[in-house]
């Protein structure tokens, strides 16, 4: 059995101020033509399908239109909803879709069938556990008292595993944080506040887990454990990062070999470092210009246009930073404190309401900031559900 991991396709997205539709649509190009040169038998999509719970009208359109050339190739597709994902549209055409041998799992369900591939060798069980927070299990699972992310997962995971005979071979799809991850700045957090991260030993029954949410290719506490990364850089902080996908092979007892292959997208991004004098030159910057770039500009002087007259070597100039530059007025001052502020969690940024509107700037007790980071977390999955 061979399998395509892929994840964290997140289509609709918005970055540089820019749909990254065409990009997205160009390296998905790339993964179909890699599926049918490496001959796998099934493409798994670890979740955030979509950037947003309602993503855009071209977006759909993509997926649509990427699920149709599987179908040609007669390729089983296997995806859940990560957390940019809205659980039900997911689900959208189910049962319908599985005719199709397009497995999906929006919403956690108690029970739920594993998806059951066919080699030479015999079945392979794959079990789709898409996220879902400590509040949806409770509700899936029936469960009264509240539980952590890691409690939640290990429900999750052993209902799974009683679905799957006894030493059969099988596969984890899921969309998780696992503890030891590294993460990058375009993921959103999974929990506002509380610890969203789980252990890797939930997974070892399993002869491969294919993770979604970390943007960053890496393994998770072994070797058949592991995030493929996401499909394209998504912000400045994944610039040094390879994005590809993982072609995984699993023998007739199981036993897997993995290999990490790199997509080429169309445009790089890239961070480009120097004085306006040296960017400015010709043969300074050999690389494409029209990748996107942050160039940080390491004049300390204050540069005129200093945008416009990059943005003119640089056509997707998405950010310039001013490292040695210190801007002395308060208007400058205001927008870095803002900045400042931008970096912080709302629970955080509670907190320190909580404490300047007090008459002895109190503290929130351990209980009162539980309460708050509950709240953010609801908020969160409405905003996810409804938006
Ligand atoms: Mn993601």
């Amino acid at each position: 059995m061979r399998f395509l991991h892929t994840a964290d396709w997140h289509l609709g997205k918005l970055f540089g101020q820019r749909y990254q539709t065409e990009d997205q649509r160009y390296v998905l190009g790339e993964l179909l033509s890699l599926a049918k040169d490496e001959c796998v038998d099934a493409v798994v999509i670890a979740g955030d399908i979509f950037d947003r719970s309602v993503p855009p009208a071209e977006a759909v359109d993509l997926m649509s239109e990427v699920l149709a050339r599987f179908a040609e190739l007669r390729l089983p597709v296997l995806y859940i909803a990560g957390n940019h994902d809205s659980a039900s549209r997911i689900d959208f055409g189910r049962t319908v879709l599985a005719k199709s041998r397009v497995y999906l799992a929006g919403h956690v369900r108690q029970g739920a069938a594993p998806v059951v591939l066919e080699d030479a060798d015999g079945p392979v069980y794959v079990s789709l556990l898409p996220f879902a927070s400590p509040l949806e299990v409770r509700e899936a699972f029936g469960v009264e008292s509240a539980l952590t992310y890691d409690e939640a997962m290990a429900l999750v995971v052993a209902d799974a595993r009683a679905q799957i005979p006894a030493g059969a071979r099988s596969i984890a799809v899921a969309h998780a944080f696992l503890a030891g991850g590294v993460s990058s700045e375009s993921e959103r957090p999974l929990s506002v506040g509380g610890t969203d991260q789980v252990r890797p030993v939930h997974f070892t029954a399993y002869r491969y887990t294919a993770l979604g949410h970390l943007h960053g290719p890496q393994r998770a506490g072994a070797e058949t454990i592991r995030y493929s990364g996401s499909l394209l850089k998504y912000s400045f902080d994944e610039a040094a990062q390879r994005k590809g996908v993982i072609i995984v092979d699993m023998d007739k007892d199981g036993a897997v070999t993995q290999k990490f292959v790199p997509l080429t997208p169309r445009h790089d991004v890239r961070i480009v470092t120097g004085m306006m004098s040296e960017l400015m030159s010709d043969g300074f910057d050999p690389l494409p210009h029209d990748d996107y770039v942050r160039v940080d500009l390491l004049d300390t002087d204050t540069i005129l246009n200093a945008y416009e007259k990059l943005q003119a070597v640089y056509p997707n100039l998405f950010t310039l930073t001013r490292p040695n530059w210190r801007p002395k007025d308060a208007d400058a001052l205001a927008v870095q404190s803002h900045e400042e502020q931008k970096k912080k969690s709302d629970v955080t940024l509670f907190c320190e309401f909580f404490s300047d509107n007090t008459e002895q700037h109190e503290q929130l007790t351990d209980e009162q900031r539980q309460v708050v980071i509950d709240c953010f977390d609801e908020m969160e999955r409405e905003r996810r559900e409804q938006a």
